[in-house]
């Protein structure tokens, strides 16, 4: 029995389904409202302890993504490159990963190993992810799992090399995507949320959580 399913409706049961898309593997309607709801109210103390900055990017410029992170280690940019850190830019450490949060990842991946990393990327209107590979961890045996909440947002995917073909597909707020397998290492990015398309978050936008095994 999953941690969420008090409040759960019968056509939020039956909207649930599995995708596959590369062998990135999505979990639609993996989380219904209330889930979303308690999930939004255990992500506030997280963002006003550690709060959203805009990491700025090696070649110069800044990210449109604005994120912090939960965990022992927080992921972080600046012109120096890609990295894990282990305080906030304000010098302050990383707030522990939300239990609701870590549920998913026991649910989804079964393994007894913690992810010690909660990325939470916030999209504005205008925010994107540009095609990248996840790969400032030790171990890529270990899957990544991403949470989407709010705004629905355009996840494009391509193979384990940039350039070629890439398929595209609306993630929904409460949607779950795991990345393992050769989905690991495969390049993806965020071309465009629909500002507004969801009522989770006040202001509109949309919230990402990553859950990575780091180290
Ligand atoms: O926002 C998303 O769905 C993807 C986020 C992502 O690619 C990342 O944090 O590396």
């Amino acid at each position: 029995m999953r941690f969420f399913a008090r409040g759960m409706v019968k056509n939020e049961i039956t909207a649930m389904s599995k995708l596959r898309l590369r062998g990135f593997e999505i979990h639609k309607s993996y989380l219904p409202q209330e889930a979303q709801r308690d999930l939004i109210d255990a992500l506030r103390p997280v963002l006003k302890a550690a709060p959203l900055f805009s990491p700025k990017v090696p070649g110069g410029g800044q990210m449109s993504v604005r994120m912090t992170s939960a965990g022992a280690f927080g992921w972080y940019s600046d012109a120096e490159g890609y990295r894990y850190a282990e305080k906030h830019p304000r010098g302050v450490e990383w707030p522990a990963i939300p239990a609701p949060i870590l549920a998913i990842w026991q649910d989804l991946t079964g393994l007894e190993r913690q992810p010690d990393c909660c990325l939470i990327n916030y999209y504005g209107e205008e925010a994107r992810m540009g095609l990248h590979q996840d790969k400032d961890e030790a171990d890529f045996s270990y899957p990544v799992v991403s949470v989407s909440l709010g705004d629905d947002g355009l996840l494009r995917v391509g193979g384990q090399s940039r350039g070629g073909r890439t398929d595209s597909v609306w993630l929904n707020s409460g949607d779950v995507v795991v990345m393992g397998g050769e989905a690991r290492l495969a390049y993806h990015g965020v071309d465009r949320i629909r500002f507004r398309s969801s009522r989770l978050l006040p202001k509109g936008g949309r919230l990402n959580l990553t859950l990575r095994v780091v180290t």
